[in-house]
């Protein structure tokens, strides 16, 4: 039988009782037809790219699973999987559409009704409602590198087509609960161990899964169905505490999320309820869900994430570069955790130093950490070796000779970045991309020290680069678009999420956190407490508010750069000079107890702000949690009308992915940009004209785009899509 479901052909073929010709593409999906005496059919998904389980997908399969179940020639199924994955999920494109019959149940139900064998084929990624297609399975073959997992959480959501019922049953509650609060996914090594696949198969997987039904028909095994597998429930219908530890030890941080308690109550039905009950309350369970704001937001960043590596205006076919190789400039915090960054993919890299001692402290520091991943059970002993060994620490500069790709990361001093491009430009290959790790600084003018200003663009890391995922990636207004490609490919090839932004001071996240940080020291004078300013954020979900943000980077650095420019910070200021720079000082504007990371709120800084405030001749007033989260937030906001009418980012969902990936924006509310739409731009306005008439400060008046947005009913999603 040769069933292709696609969207090209939502019509499987009728069933044939002969091999598949050779040649071409017929033979390179594989559909092999068994004849007598285990006759087994395969039946092919073929949905680019990734196989999600949209309407004619379900259609398809539903079609061919009937005709599997009449065809009485047929004593076996394999399911598989054209191309680069199993099913990777529901298609998500769907979640804002009315639902299309049939669903996915329907297609579960009948295969859960087969008296015929179906094993699956798996490889890529069978996630979400793949895997949930899988479990519907009687018994599961896998590739070797085949990741496995239920990431609804991560979209807001639960698994809706039987998963947190078929998952329980088949591997046990401990080993299934995790997986579905963390959504990350399980290698095939750890599925075969924990009893979620029944085979690892070398080579093409549907082979494999062909010859394993052969065995099972060979051998008259029974169906293993795995809504009837009661057994490793029985232990948590006798012990209901035993699910409560579970749940205590597989809950991260759920801070103001609905989805994962809905997850865990769905699990608990698992063992409570029979099975048909549980997924009707899970279905509910999920369509409240999927309807409400934090999924529609999570899903917003889904795609705007993946739509910002797309950088606009790139010619048709632009191919990037192809890099084998990297120098970094630089061994301190950011250059050794941007060389981490490569090592950790493979890539081999090279750390550039002026002396010897700054480079053997920046390597020392970069063996520290993996040491601690490695102690703390990140990483294996051997993989950090290997990573070790590709990381090679020079003091010449003649070494940049050597590289596809060099990232400067020196002190943010303009002379000092245009110096070091100076030389790269005589020593880097004539092909190397020249990328500045500048947070602030002009792209262009750094660029114009070449003669290659095509070849030079801005990767600007966060810290600690080695761990924070965005990267936003800068495009001068020379930089070549197969430049920009290779930025970006190389973005994503060392686990970043890009994000393209055009030149300004600050870019575009470190500008915005300047409009937050000004009315954040204003409203300390005027009468808050730095953990009133902090708690509004961190009640909205932000990891941490400004000034716990401050304490951790050190405010004798921004001091520096003020004192360098005549800028002053009445309060931060002031802490410096009392000798409190932070965490590491022990004190700034919090204290920290015993190398604890925890802030404590300090009365000495109290008093160093209220002596502020009577500097100023302020009188101190009571300032409420909605007041001050919102000269935090709007003013941030109307900075990225300004950086979209700029064109400086492309899209509003650009500016949102920077704010989740790179600032702790809690993703539940999609992004700024995301979130001012759902809050309505004509009071964001209102209220930014007021913050403007009080503070006295024509910066803070509304945008000029969003008081045409306000005024015309628009949003910043709509205006996107016009422009
Ligand atoms: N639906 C629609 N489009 C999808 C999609 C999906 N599930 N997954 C990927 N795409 C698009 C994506 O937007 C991009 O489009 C292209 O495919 C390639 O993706 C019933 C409720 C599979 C690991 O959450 O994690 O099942 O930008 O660039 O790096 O309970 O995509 O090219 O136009 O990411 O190789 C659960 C989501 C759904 C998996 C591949 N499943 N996908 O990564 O490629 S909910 C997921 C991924 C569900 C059931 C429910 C990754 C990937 P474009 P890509 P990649």
């Amino acid at each position: 039988m040769q069933n292709r479901v696609s969207q090209r052909e939502t019509r499987p073929k009728t069933p044939q009782a002969h091999a598949a010709p050779r040649g071409g593409r017929k033979q390179a999906l594989s559909q092999v037809v068994e004849l007598r005496p285990g006759a087994v059919a395969v039946i092919v998904v073929d949905n680019p790219p990734v196989n999600a389980l949209k309407h004619a997908v379900r259609a398809g399969l539903l079609d061919a699973f009937t005709r599997a179940r009449d065809d009485k020639s047929i004593d076996a199924i394999v399911l598989a999987a054209a191309g680069r994955t199993f099913m990777a999920g529901a298609d998500i494109t769907e979640f804002d559409k009315p639902p299309q019959a049939p669903g996915l149940i329907e297609v579960l139900d009948l295969m859960d009704a087969s008296k015929k064998p179906i094993v699956a084929a798996l490889h890529g990624t069978p996630l979400g409602g793949g895997l949930e297609v899988a479990l519907a399975c009687h018994y599961r073959v896998a590739a070797p590198t085949t990741r496995l997992g239920l990431p609804e959480i991560k979209l807001g959501i639960l698994p809706g087509a039987g998963g947190t019922q078929r998952l329980p049953r088949l591997i046990g509650i401990d080993k299934a609960l995790p997986m579905i609060l963390s959504g990350d996914p399980i290698s095939a090594a750890q599925a075969l161990d924990n009893g979620l696949v029944d085979e690892i198969v070398e080579g093409d997987p549907t082979q494999g899964a062909i010859a394993f039904a052969r065995r099972i028909l060979a051998e008259k095994r029974p169906l293993r169905r795995v809504r009837d597998m009661e057994d490793k429930l029985e232990f948590y219908r006798a012990n209901p505490n035993a699910f409560d530890e579970v749940v205590a030890k597989s809950a991260k941080r759920t801070r103001g999320l609905a989805a994962p308690a809905a997850a865990i109550e769905s699990v608990r039905w698992s063992f409570e309820l029979p099975m048909e009950e549980a997924e009707r309350r899970v279905r509910a369970k999920f369509a409240e869900l999927r309807d409400g704001d934090q999924s529609k937001a999570q899903r917003h960043i889904f795609f705007a994430e993946r739509e910002a590596a797309k950088a606009p205006n790139m010619p048709a076919g632009t191919k990037p570069r192809e890099i084998n190789r990297a120098a970094v400039i630089g061994a301190g915090t950011m250059g050794g955790g941007i060389a981490m960054c490569f090592a950790n993919a493979g890539i081999p890299v090279t750390i550039i130093e002026t002396s010897r001692e700054a480079l053997d402290r920046g390597l020392a520091t970069i063996k520290k950490n993996y040491q601690n991943t490695v102690a703390r059970g990140g990483l294996k002993a051997d993989d950090m070796e290997r990573r070790l060994k590709l990381l090679t620490g020079v003091t010449d500069l003649e070494a940049a000779r050597d590289a596809d790709i060099v990232v400067e990361a020196v002190f943010e001093e303009m002379d000092l970045k245009k110096q070091v491009f100076g030389k790269l430009d005589k020593i880097a290959r004539p092909d190397a991309v020249l990328a500045t790790n500048t947070s602030y600084l002009n792209v262009n003018e750094i660029a114009k020290s070449t003669q290659r200003s095509p070849s030079v663009l801005g990767m600007h890391f966060f810290s600690p680069a080695n761990v924070m995922r965005l990267l936003e990636i800068v495009r001068g207004a020379d930089t070549a678009p197969d430049v920009l490609a290779t930025a970006i490919a190389v973005g994503r090839k060392i686990g970043k999420v890009p994000a393209v932004v055009g030149v300004c001071h600050g870019f575009v996240g470190n500008r915005m956190l300047h409009a937050r940080g000004i009315e954040a020291e204003r409203m300390l004078l005027e009468g808050a407490l730095p953990q009133d300013v902090d708690g509004a954020l961190t009640e909205f979900g932000f990891p941490m508010g400004p000034f716990a943000m401050s304490d951790l980077a050190g405010l004798d650095v921004g001091w520096r750069v003020r004192k360098a420019s005549g800028a002053k910070a009445e309060v931060a200021d002031a802490l410096v000079e009392a000798g409190r720079y932070g965490q590491k000082t022990g004190r700034g504007f919090y204290r920290y107890e015993g190398g604890s990371r925890s802030p404590i709120p300090d009365p000495d800084t109290e008093r160093v702000i209220v002596e502020a405030s009577v500097r100023h001749g302020i009188k101190r007033r009571n300032l409420d949690r909605k007041e001050i989260f919102e000269r935090l937030i709007f003013p941030l906001i109307n900075e990225g009308a300004r950086i979209l009418d700029e064109g400086v980012a492309a899209r509003p969902g650009d500016i949102d992915v920077i704010w989740v990936y790179g600032y702790g924006w809690p993703v539940w509310t999609g992004g700024p940009m995301h979130y001012a739409d759902r809050v309505g731009l004509p009071y964001i306005r209102d209220r930014l004209a007021e913050i403007a008439a009080r503070a006295g400060n024509a910066k803070l008046e509304p945008a000029p785009l969003l008081t045409k947005l306000a005024q015309s009913g628009g949003k910043f999603s709509t205006y996107a899509k016009a422009a």
